[in-house]
């Protein structure tokens, strides 16, 4: 692909990292920066569940997505194929593909089997987006297992380190052993430079090769409690999308809190006849980070979705977001409710070692 004109072969670009690193912020800055080059975009966003916060931010950011469910990428390897091939169709230039934040052998599973099987794509190496935050946390001696086994493996198979939000820290930290770059997707700094390395440098995809116990990386994935919830709140009077929003995400921080659960990450979209609105956090307490018509007027219908991970049992997250959701003000209507902790992982095809360099 010359950087003006397109290549014959989309080009697939996997920005892997853990839950919350900023892998979909990171896809809409890059796909932006890329259309101001002329190259046309398209994202497929993945879950273990079934509906997704990321694709609606995508679509309302206006860039073509598409999705794998009920998996993750590994283990519904065919049908991330048939995503791609159906996205093909309309000529992107670049597919970027997110899989699962808790997901890693993702070089083996998913980067080796396209290099192999689909030379109608150039695989781009694999990159792990890391926000530095969590890497101070989960490097820690007393890190919580389970989060940091996830968070270590998917630093191991990374061709590529990036570490985010370079727009809130002077000093990044630094990662032993590895050679990360620094970029902040709220700002573009360094995502062009990123994007020259991924799609026209000379990394190869998927060259570390990752020893990993699937009976521990089940553990520690069924560690997690995975909750997607969808809604239509008809509030009367009407009001406005951030006052629907804002205490939706306090009063669920508040509760998880007080029942000693972490979140890893709760993010909130909402549609209504006034615009869209994202909200997000990424850690007990924090201050939401909020996209969108954050201004919009009041209205009386809001389609609401909730995406919540957090590090507890399922059952519990449920009694809590079932608690929140009857102390809301408003008729709901279709209201779907899936809590799960993740299935074991059991990948469709896995090529443990790197595959030779494409000629
Ligand atoms: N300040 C700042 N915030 C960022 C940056 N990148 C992401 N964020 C914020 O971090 C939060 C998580 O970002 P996402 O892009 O949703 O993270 P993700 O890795 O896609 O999360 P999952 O899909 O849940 O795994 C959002 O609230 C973003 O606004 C950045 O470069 N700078
Ligand atoms: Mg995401």
């Amino acid at each position: 692909m010359s950087q003006t004109s397109p290549h014959q072969r989309p080009t697939v670009v996997v920005v892997g990292g853990f839950l919350g690193s900023g892998k979909t912020t990171l896809i809409l800055c890059a796909a932006r920066l890329l259309g101001q080059r002329g190259l046309r975009c398209a994202a497929i966003l993945n879950d273990q569940g079934g509906e997704l916060v990321d694709s609606r931010h995508a679509e309302a950011r206006g860039l073509l997505a598409g999705e794998v469910t009920g998996g993750c990428f590994c283990c519904r390897f065919s049908a991330l194929a048939s995503v791609m091939d159906t996205m093909r169709s309309l000529s992107p230039d670049v597919i970027f593909a997110e899989p699962v934040g808790s997901c890693t052998d993702i070089a083996a599973t998913v980067l080796r089997p396209l290099r192999e099987d689909f030379d109608r794509y150039r695989i781009a190496p694999l990159t792990v987006l890391v926000d530095p935050a969590r890497a101070e946390e989960l490097l820690r001696e007393d890190a919580d297992a389970d989060l940091a086994f996830l968070f270590r493996k998917q630093l191991e198979e990374a061709d590529l380190v990036c570490l985010s939000r370079a727009d809130l820290l002077r000093d990044m930290p630094t990662i032993s052993g590895i050679n990360a770059r620094h970029l902040s997707a709220r700002t573009g700094q360094g995502v062009n430079e990123w994007l020259d390395e991924v799609l026209f440098g000379h990394l190869e995809a998927g060259q570390k090769a990752l020893e990993i116990d699937y009976s521990r990386y089940a553990q520690a994935e069924a560690a997690l409690a995975w909750l997607n919830l969808s809604f239509v709140l008809e509030p009367c009077p009407a009001i406005s999308p951030s006052t629907v929003v804002g205490p939706i995400l306090d009063g669920l921080d508040r509760a998880l809190t007080a029942a000693g659960i972490a979140i890893v990450h709760v993010k909130i979209f909402d549609r209504s006849d006034a615009g869209w609105l994202k909200a997000a956090v990424c850690a007990n307490g924090e201050e939401p980070a909020v996209e969108g018509d954050r201004d919009a007027s009041p209205s009386s219908r809001h389609e609401l979705l909730l995406n919540l991970r957090a590090k507890g049992s399922a059952g519990q997250v449920r009694r809590i977001v079932e608690e929140q959701l009857g102390d809301l003000n408003g008729m709901k209507r279709g209201l779907r409710l899936d809590c799960f902790s993740p299935a074991a992982p059991n990948p469709e095809r896995r090529i443990p070692q790197a595959t030779s360099p494409d000629a």
